[in-house]
């Protein structure tokens, strides 16, 4: 069964959604806020809230620091068809990504779709690397601190309390 049809339903739905949002090139706060602006007149997407942008040391190799945040959406989108617009968003600001974890203009990732685990190849939801990631946590706890990740059953208030946080600092 194709995904399509897998999740033909939530097309007509209403879908809770979690985006993290991330840029480390070029100027980050204005590019955040664009890419903001971009997915709230997105059809089939409701921008719901986002959250303070917090500077972040980067994960990875050697960089400059990051601007992170998240927003919570209402989507009309099945999983894969969000992540396409994703993408698409993502090369409207050209994103530039040089390497493997490295420096971007914008990263858009989708964190959580609902109660949903969803594996496949190009596409895994939670984000497998969400439950690890303050710069993920941090923000995301700011608006959607009781959301119940499927995977660990911890809302994100607990995982937030089980990461490090040294290094997130909110702008
Ligand atoms: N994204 C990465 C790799 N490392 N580090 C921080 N602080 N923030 C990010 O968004 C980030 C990262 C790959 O997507
Ligand atoms: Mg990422
Ligand atoms: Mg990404």
């Amino acid at each position: 069964m194709s995904n399509q049809t897998h999740f033909s339903q939530s097309e007509k739905q209403e879908n809770n959604v979690a985006v993290a949002l991330g840029s480390n090139l070029g100027d980050s706060l204005t590019i955040l806020e664009n890419a903001i602006q971009t997915l709230s007149k997105t059809p089939g997407i409701i921008l719901n809230t986002y959250s303070s942008w917090y500077q972040t040391k980067p994960i990875g190799p050697e960089q400059p620091d990051y601007l992170n945040g998240c927003a919570l959406l209402k989507v009309e989108l099945t999983p894969h068809k969000l992540l396409e617009i994703l993408l698409d968003i993502e090369q409207q600001f050209k994103r530039v990504r040089l390497e493997h974890w490295g420096p971007r203009t914008l990263d858009l990732d989708l964190i959580l779709y609902n109660d949903l685990v969803l594996d496949t190849p190009n596409l895994q939801i939670p984000h497998p690397r969400m439950r690890e990631r303050a710069f993920v946590l941090v923000p995301l706890a700011e608006i959607a601190a009781n959301w119940i990740d499927p995977v660990s059953s911890k809302a994100i208030a607990q995982l937030l309390k089980e990461v490090e946080c040294d290094g997130v600092c909110k702008i």
